[in-house]
């Protein structure tokens, strides 16, 4: 299979300035391509992963990648996709974005191969020097405004309440002198990005063709969506980030094995490097065994190491599989740290720990699982409760100190997915 047919049967790919004249291409050799990513913010979400993992695809198939930083079209912020103008970030905020997301470019690309190294560009560097007058002069006028204004971009915003400033709808422009600008410093020849970026990319080959007539070609993949059309990659507690600070790898990796079933197959093509027939064969094995979530569990798996790598993902499946009520056995401290991380906790002192009558029935109180003494007696009679995933069906059960895991935690179960942590404070 072709790195094209690969990447068509993986569901990536949306447009192509010209698909048969770009196959060939790759075929003769391997190409500079870029992907260029906006320090909107500090941290990057699975939402933009996309990109990174596209252009790994490239990488692995022997081609060359740049990751662009937008430290100037970040100053100026990209109208696609968005109904409103945005607000200026400061130069601080630039600054800090800019040097977090270079990092996080890092992590999924190879920097140091020996004959296609990744490289990480920023669009500072040529565009901070240029003047405004030979800007427009020599970028501005091979543009006509009627084409700018006939991008999606623009026209929806011209068409909405809001408007667009003249910053704004002069983004297109920086974005299309970047490639101009890297397919004559680097020879990079193709462009990729998400649909939204289609109306940027297209401004580059336009820009190419006419100041230079080299050969450049753009192509998008499609933005990714939950199986109802709405935006993906947002829980309930928020976006799910790239930054273990931000998303710990637990979540992350439950994000991922919550993933809904109508997607579960098209997330693995697109989210992970596993071989088409790997993929085929978690394919089948879900609709044999839907409950068995081989699936998900393989999904989660991928995108959890590529991203925060194999460390963080066993200690990701070892706090799940304790908060799916498995014995904690030979856990790490530092992976049950993860459980503490992800379940409420109290603390204990350890004289209430060793204060006479210390029952598992006041402790269930203290810990808030239990409204009263009575229900707590109860909900032990009844099987219910669990001390370190342990089941404790005994009323008279006392807790000591003999009972902390790393001499301070205790883990109360209430059912199947209640859980607090006792702390010794
Ligand atoms: C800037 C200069 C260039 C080429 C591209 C750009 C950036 C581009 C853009 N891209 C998006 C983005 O989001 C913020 C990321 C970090 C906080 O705005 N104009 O920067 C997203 N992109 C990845 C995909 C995207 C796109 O980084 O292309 O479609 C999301 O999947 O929205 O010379």
């Amino acid at each position: 299979m072709t790195l094209i047919e690969d990447l068509k049967w993986r569901e990536l790919h949306a447009d192509c300035t010209d698909l048969d004249a770009l196959s060939k291409r790759l075929e003769e050799g391997p190409l500079t391509l870029y992907c260029g990513f906006d320090p909107t913010g500090d941290t990057l979400h699975v939402g933009h992963l996309m990109g990174q993992l596209t252009l790994r695809r490239f990488q692995l198939a022997g081609h060359r990648p740049l990751a662009l930083a937008g430290g100037a079209t970040g100053m100026v912020g990209d109208p696609s996709g968005k109904s409103d103008e945005r607000n200026l970030l400061t130069r601080e905020q630039l600054t800090h974005n800019v040097s977090s997301i270079k990092k996080q470019l890092a992590r999924l690309l190879d920097f140091d191969c020996a004959e296609n190294p990744a490289q990480l560009v920023d669009n500072a560097d040529w565009t901070a020097p240029l003047s405004f007058l030979d800007f427009l002069r020599d970028v501005g006028k091979h543009f006509s405004v009627s084409a700018m204004m006939a991008k999606d971009s623009v026209k929806s915003r011209m068409e909405g309440e809001s408007g667009i400033s003249y910053t704004e709808f002069s983004y297109q422009l920086l974005q299309a002198y970047d490639f101009h600008h890297l397919r004559e410093s680097h020879q990079c020849e193709l462009q990729i990005g998400g649909s939204d970026q289609w109306g940027n990319i297209t401004a580059g080959t336009d820009l190419i063709r006419k100041k230079t007539g080299s050969t450049a070609w753009g192509w998008t993949f499609p933005l990714i969506t939950k199986a109802d059309g709405t935006k993906f990659g947002k829980t309930e507690g928020g976006a799910v980030w790239l930054d273990p600070e931000k998303t710990s790898p637990y979540k992350f990796y439950q994000f991922f094995i919550n993933t809904e079933d109508a997607k579960v197959v098209e997330y693995l093509k697109k989210f992970t490097f596993l071989s088409r027939a790997e993929i085929e064969e978690f394919e089948v094995h879900h609709l044999e065994n839907p409950h068995r979530r081989e699936a998900h569990k393989a999904l989660a798996r991928e995108v959890t190491r590529i991203v925060h790598g194999q460390d963080a993902l066993d200690a990701a499946i070892k706090a799940s599989e304790i908060l799916f009520g498995a014995e904690i056995g030979e856990t790490s401290e530092e992976t049950f740290k993860d459980v503490v991380g992800e379940v409420p906790t109290k603390e204990i002192t350890a004289s209430q720990l060793e204060a006479d009558g210390n029952t598992l029935i006041e402790l269930l109180v203290h810990s808030g699982l239990c409204p009263s003494k009575g229900q707590a007696r109860k909900d032990i009679q009844g099987g219910g409760i669990y001390v370190n995933n342990v089941k404790s069906p005994d009323i008279t059960r006392a807790i000591t100190s003999s009972d902390l895991l790393f001499g301070k935690y205790l883990l109360l179960r209430k059912g199947k997915r209640s859980y607090t942590v006792l702390k010794l404070s």
